[in-house]
């Protein structure tokens, strides 16, 4: 039985990871760490009672911040695989906080990997690195001949967070190379899902359209319109965390769908689940999305509010405003297109993502409108 230790553990992708890991009998141990209410929400599901005698779920206390405790950890765990997926992981948020997320995002990871050379466990122990398609940054001149990023497009990152991912990413390839380390980079582009935080863009859309349907929430605020990004389902993203460990070399692979899609289409998409048509107008910050049509058909069958019901339900008038902008939400330096190719990790890795952007969109607005239906 192997034997895994995922940092990052309560978030989106630490959840899946787990899951998929212990669907493959792992032993899986996760660092959380101490909060003043619970974050465990993603994982609940994953306990066993500790009494029982198969216990292959363990969590241990400890912060990407505390060397001390990552070399006890792994000290103690003794992990075959570690994923790091641990990370202060907002964009906008970085801009705030820019010398935490060093600490976190950049040191964090050189804290992992001398750990591992520290505790002599480098023929043992793979190591994955969460790198991002924010290390590209969008520059347009930068994509390949095809009109994508790939693992040989260069980088050059907008925000303070891409910044401490592009060290993760270099001390990832150094170790690797230095002292032949089986440490490899995930260059991931953006994946979503029912637990995707609720201030990433997808979610704050998914889980508005769904309180806008059911006449809990009036507006949706948003910034950047025009933003064009790269959307996979993460669910399908750890699977390839785990090929990228599961190679006879250790390699940097990128793992996107290679389509793109304006933040605007999505808002129409999540909207037209529940029958919904917007009608755009105005620019720029006086733009703004007003309610065209709703489809009954469509509305019930999404939200099982019947005919009857609709009176009760407060929904938004026809022609009303139920998308603004906000300049709150804008960023000093803003990554206007992403778009990966992931031709490398569907040859080698034989990587193929299950969802596509509809099946994505889908599944966070039947998630969110049963969340916003039990209150
Ligand atoms: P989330 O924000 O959902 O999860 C981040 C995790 O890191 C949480 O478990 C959080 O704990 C933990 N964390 C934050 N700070 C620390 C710290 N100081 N010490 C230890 N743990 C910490 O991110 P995702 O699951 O979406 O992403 C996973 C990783 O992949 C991140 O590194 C992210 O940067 C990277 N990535 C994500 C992409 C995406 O589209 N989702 C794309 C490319 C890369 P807590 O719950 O306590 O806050
Ligand atoms: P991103 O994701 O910055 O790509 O980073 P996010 O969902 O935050 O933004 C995507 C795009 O949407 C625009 N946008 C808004 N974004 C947010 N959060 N809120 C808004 O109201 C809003 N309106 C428009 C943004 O300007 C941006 O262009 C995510 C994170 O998961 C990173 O950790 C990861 O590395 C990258 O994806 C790949």
């Amino acid at each position: 039985m192997k034997t895994a230790l995922i940092t990052g553990i309560t978030g989106q992708d630490g959840s899946y990871l787990a899951e998929l890991l212990l669907e493959k009998g792992y032993q899986v141990h996760g660092i959380k760490r101490r909060a003043s209410s619970f974050n465990t929400q993603r994982i609940d599901h994953l306990y066993q009672d500790l009494h029982e005698s198969q216990v292959n779920f363990t969590l241990h206390y400890g912060d990407l911040t505390d060397s001390t405790n990552i070399i006890r950890i792994i000290q103690e765990v003794q992990p075959d695989e570690i994923y790091n997926l641990g990370a202060m992981s907002h964009v906008k948020v970085s801009f705030d906080s820019p010398e935490y997320v060093a600490n976190v995002d950049a040191v964090g990871a050189l804290r992992i990997l001398e750990a591992v050379r520290i505790l002599k466990l480098e023929k043992k122990t793979r190591i994955y690195q969460a790198s991002t398609s924010e290390l590209y940054g969008g520059m347009p001149e930068n994509k390949n001949e095809k009109g994508f990023y790939d693992e040989n497009s260069p980088f050059y990152p907008r925000s303070p967070y891409g910044v401490a991912k592009i060290y993760g990413f270099w001390i990832t390839k150094n170790y690797r190379e230095a002292y032949k380390m089986f440490a490899c980079n995930g260059i991931l582009f953006n994946h979503e899902s029912p637990r995707r935080g609720e201030t990433f863009v997808t979610r704050k859309i998914t889980m508005a359209a769904s309180a806008i349907a059911l006449g809990k929430q009036d507006c949706l605020y948003l910034g950047n319109l025009d933003a064009k990004r790269d959307w996979g389902h993460a669910k399908d993203y750890v699977k390839a965390m785990w090929l990228i460990l599961q190679q006879d070399q250790p390699e940097d692979y990128v793992i996107a769908t290679g389509k793109t899609t304006k933040v605007r289409d999505f808002v129409q998409m999540a909207f037209n689940h529940v029958g919904f048509s917007i009608r755009w107008e105005g620019e720029g910050v006086n733009e703004v999305g007003i309610l065209d049509s709703i489809d009954e058909e469509k509305y019930q069958s999404a939200t099982n509010v019947t005919l009857s019901e609709v009176e009760e339900v407060d929904l938004p008038q026809l022609n009303s405003t139920i998308v603004r902008v906000d300049p709150r939400y804008f960023r000093p330096t803003e990554v206007d297109l992403l778009i990966g190719d992931p031709s490398k990790s569907k040859t080698k890795l034989g990587w193929k993502p299950e969802y596509d952007l509809a099946g994505l969109v889908e599944d966070m607005m039947v998630s969110d409108l049963r969340l916003f239906k039990k209150g």
